[in-house]
């Protein structure tokens, strides 16, 4: 019988940037994503997923954790606040 991951994490380091920029998620597992702003580079001092209705403060050193619906398979951007910086989610099977 095949193993079965029934959750699945993925930390993003927010630095001007995002770390890693590309998230791949396999879909039908619930899944989160925690934000962890380390440098004050850049202007990415909230996290918006809008396809997720996602729009999340990332207090500089206070890691947020995001959950994410893995239900339907697809990709779902997401950006900083002023949608400068941006990062990309992949649900796939
Ligand atoms: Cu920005």
């Amino acid at each position: 019988m095949a193993k079965v991951e029934n959750t699945q994490h993925v930390e993003i380091m927010v630095d001007g940037g995002y770390h890693p920029n590309t998230v791949t998620l396999k879909q039908g597992v619930p899944a989160t994503l925690t934000f962890n702003r380390i440098s004050d580079a850049g202007c990415l001092d909230q996290v918006q997923i809008p396809d997720f209705n996602v729009f999340t403060d990332l207090p500089l050193g206070d890691p947020q954790a995001v959950t994410i619906d893995t239900t339907t398979a697809g990709e779902h951007t997401f950006s900083c606040g002023m949608n400068m910086a941006h990062g990309k989610i992949v649900v796939a099977p």
